[in-house]
């Protein structure tokens, strides 16, 4: 039987993703790696792997016997736009290795996630359809359409059998987030924990679909597990659990500790980037072609990662 390949696992889906599938199918079958490292993992096997460099990832797929790869090396919407001509390569040029090793090598699965960010201003932003327009307007969103438009060429033209969600903005306690607009969800619980104010770079008012982390993997692995008769989308499907605020997660963070304190001081490239994502998206297609459904709403959320932060603080940086 062959292995799963995760590119970019040190990351913050990629680091909870490794660990799910190692629960799920055992430690050897899941080879986690990234451009950075080398790094002792508690189990299972890490290779150093750089998707830009093609050869690397063939050899790693050969060896390794690869049947199935979670692509998540990728640079997000900030850093994207701090470092564009980075992110074209690595969001494209790394995706597209990937795919062409799959079609060389017959990999059976590959999935690669799009985002909110695939949207753009002219979308509509409440109950953003599934099929709609996408003229995003940020380096990161570009590359996103981008790959969700080459999974399925490389579907229909070579039968690789690549695949994706729309993921919204995630919030997570085990690994800090990469450098996204979505990433002041988790700031808030980290400075609340820390009995730290904070300042907000979104104003109070910014809606975002948004999702914790147990979700996300729940609509990964569940996309990859369906039966490819019933999708009649492949890359991307939209996945939504619950639209949040900046001020609506302060207000249930101080329902559990009173004394946190936000301020907001909107900050021009990622309040232009986050004015431009649904506000909640459609996922029918979702439900309806692979029966996806989160378990998880914002004050489900909100106990959980209060509880289970403590443990992974001292591996956020600060704010202040
Ligand atoms: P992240 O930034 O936390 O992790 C990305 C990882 O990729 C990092 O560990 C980084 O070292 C690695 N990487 C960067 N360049 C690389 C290269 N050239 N070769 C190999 N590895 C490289 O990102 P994430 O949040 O885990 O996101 C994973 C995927 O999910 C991305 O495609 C992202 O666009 C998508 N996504 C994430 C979110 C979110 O909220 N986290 C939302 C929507 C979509
Ligand atoms: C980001 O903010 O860049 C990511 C995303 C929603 O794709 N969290």
């Amino acid at each position: 039987m062959g292995t799963i390949l995760v590119t970019g696992a040190l990351g913050q889906i990629g680091s909870e993703l490794v660990r799910e599938l190692r629960s799920q199918v055992g430690s050897d079958g899941v080879v986690a790696s990234d451009v950075r490292g080398p790094v002792e993992l508690e189990s299972g096997i890490f290779v150093q792997l750089d998707v830009l460099d093609r050869d690397a990832l063939d050899g790693v797929v050969r060896e390794h016997n690869v049947d199935t790869i979670y692509h998540l090396a990728a640079i997000l919407s900030a850093a994207a736009e701090r470092a564009p001509d980075l992110a074209w390569k690595v969001n494209m040029d790394g995706s597209l290795n990937v795919l062409q090793v799959a079609k060389e090598r017959g990999v059976s699965k590959v999935f690669i996630p799009s985002s909110i960010a695939a949207f753009g201003p002219s979308t509509p932003l409440d109950d953003t359809p599934q099929d709609t327009i996408q003229r995003p307007n940020a380096i990161y969103g570009i590359t996103k359409v981008a790959m969700e438009l080459m999974g399925d060429y490389y579907f229909e033209k070579f039968g690789v059998d690549c695949r994706g969600v729309r993921f919204p903005g995630l919030i997570s306690y085990r690994t800090p987030p990469g450098g996204g607009t979505t990433d002041y969800a988790i700031d808030m619980f980290v400075a609340a924990l820390r009995g730290q104010p904070y300042t907000c770079y979104l104003s109070p008012t910014t809606s975002l679909d948004m999702m914790y982390m147990p979700d996300a993997l729940k609509a990964a692995i569940g996309l990859m597990a369906a039966d490819s008769k019933q999708l009649k989308h492949r890359n991307s499907f939209n996945v939504s659990a619950f639209a949040l605020t900046p001020e609506r997660l302060a207000e249930a963070i101080r329902v559990h500790v009173p004394s946190f304190h936000c301020e907001y001081k909107s900050e021009k490239v990622r309040q232009g980037i986050a004015d431009s994502w649904p506000n909640n998206m459609d996922d029918t297609a979702a439900r309806e072609e692979w029966g996806w459904k989160p378990d998880y709403d914002l004050n489900m959320m909100v106990v959980d990662m209060l509880e289970k932060l403590p443990a992974f603080l001292d591996r956020f940086p600060s704010h202040d």
